[in-house]
C-alpha cells in the first residue's frame, strides 16, 4: 500500500511544511493530504495538496494507508492544541516523523525527537537536542550543544548562541538574539528582537533589549498542556 501522511493544520505554517516536503528529492510519500476544519474540505492548500477530512476522520484515514501524520498547526506562544491533536493520532497509531527542509543545515551529534519540524536554512550545530514536536523555524540558528524542548518555537531568524537551554512549550520570537550559556524556562515567551542576557524563568512573557520579565503567562495561555 502506498505511504500516506496526513498534516494536521491546514493553515501558513502547514504551508511552509508542505513547501518543505515538496521540495525535498528524498521525501518518502507517496501520497500528502491536509486534515483540518470542515469548511476547508476540497480545499487546495500548497502545491496541489488537498484538504481531505476533519480530525474526526483520523481513524479512517489511518486505514487507508496514512501512516504518519504530522502537526502542520503553529504556535506561538501556546501549544497546548498543537499537542492534543498529537495524541489524539498517537492514539490512533499514527507516527511522526520529522520535516527537515533540504536547505536546512544539521551537524554532527545532534539528537531529534519525533515530530518536529525545521525550516528553509535554518542551522543546527554540533550536540544539540531537539524535543518532540518543536518548530526550528525559517533562518534560525541554532549553536552548538542548544537543548530545545519539546513543543518549543524557535521562531523565524532568532540566534541562540552555544549551550542555550530552552524548556518545553517555549517560544523564542523571530530575530531574538540569546546569549550563550542561557536558560529559558517552560511556558514562556520570549517577544520577537528580543536581546537575552540572563536567564529567564518559566511561566512568563519577557521582551526587550535586554530582555526582562514583562508579565506571567496569561491565564488563557496557561498551563494546560
Ligand atoms: O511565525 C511563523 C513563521 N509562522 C506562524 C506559525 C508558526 O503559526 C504563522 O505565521 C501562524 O501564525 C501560525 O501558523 P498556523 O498555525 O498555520 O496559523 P493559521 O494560518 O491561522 O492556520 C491555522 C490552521 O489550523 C487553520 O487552517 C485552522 O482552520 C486550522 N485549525 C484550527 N483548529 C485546525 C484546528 N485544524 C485541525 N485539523 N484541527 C483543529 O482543531
Amino acid at each position: 500500500m502506498a505511504k500516506g501522511l496526513l498534516l494536521i493544520g491546514g493553515g501558513g505554517h502547514c504551508c511552509s511544511v508542505i513547501d518543505s516536503l515538496v521540495s525535498d528529492p528524498a521525501c518518502p510519500y507517496d501520497k500528502i493530504a491536509v486534515i483540518d476544519t470542515a469548511d476547508k474540505r476540497g480545499c487546495t492548500i500548497a502545491a496541489d495538496i488537498v484538504c481531505i477530512g476533519t480530525d474526526d476522520e483520523l481513524e479512517p484515514l489511518r486505514q487507508e494507508g496514512y501512516t504518519d501524520a504530522f502537526i502542520s498547526l503553529g504556535s506561538i506562544g501556546n501549544p497546548a492544541l498543537r499537542i492534543r491533536l498529537a495524541e489524539k493520532a498517537a492514539g490512533f497509531g499514527y507516527q511522526f516523523p520529522n520535516i527537515i527542509d533540504p536547505t536546512a543545515v544539521i551537524g554532527q551529534n545532534v539528537s531529534f525527537g519525533s515530530g518536529i519540524y525545521v525550516g528553509k536554512r535554518a542551522v543546527i550545530n554540533y550536540g544539540c537536542l531537539i524535543g518532540d514536536g518543536a518548530i526550528i523555524n525559517t533562518g534560525s540558528i541554532l549553536e552548538h550543544q542548544c537543548r530545545i524542548g519539546k513543543y518549543c518555537h524557535i521562531a523565524p531568524g532568532a540566534v541562540l548562541c552555544g549551550n542555550v537551554k530552552v524548556g518545553s512549550h517555549s517560544h523564542v520570537g523571530a530575530g531574538s538574539a540569546v546569549k550563550q550559556g542561557i536558560s529559558i524556562g517552560n511556558d514562556t515567551v520570549i517577544g520577537l528582537g528580543s536581546t537575552v542576557v540572563k536567564d529567564i524563568g518559566f511561566g512568563v512573557v519577557a521582551f526587550g533589549n535586554p530582555c526582562e520579565i514583562r508579565q506571567n503567562m496569561p491565564t488563557e495561555k496557561g498551563v494546560s498542556h
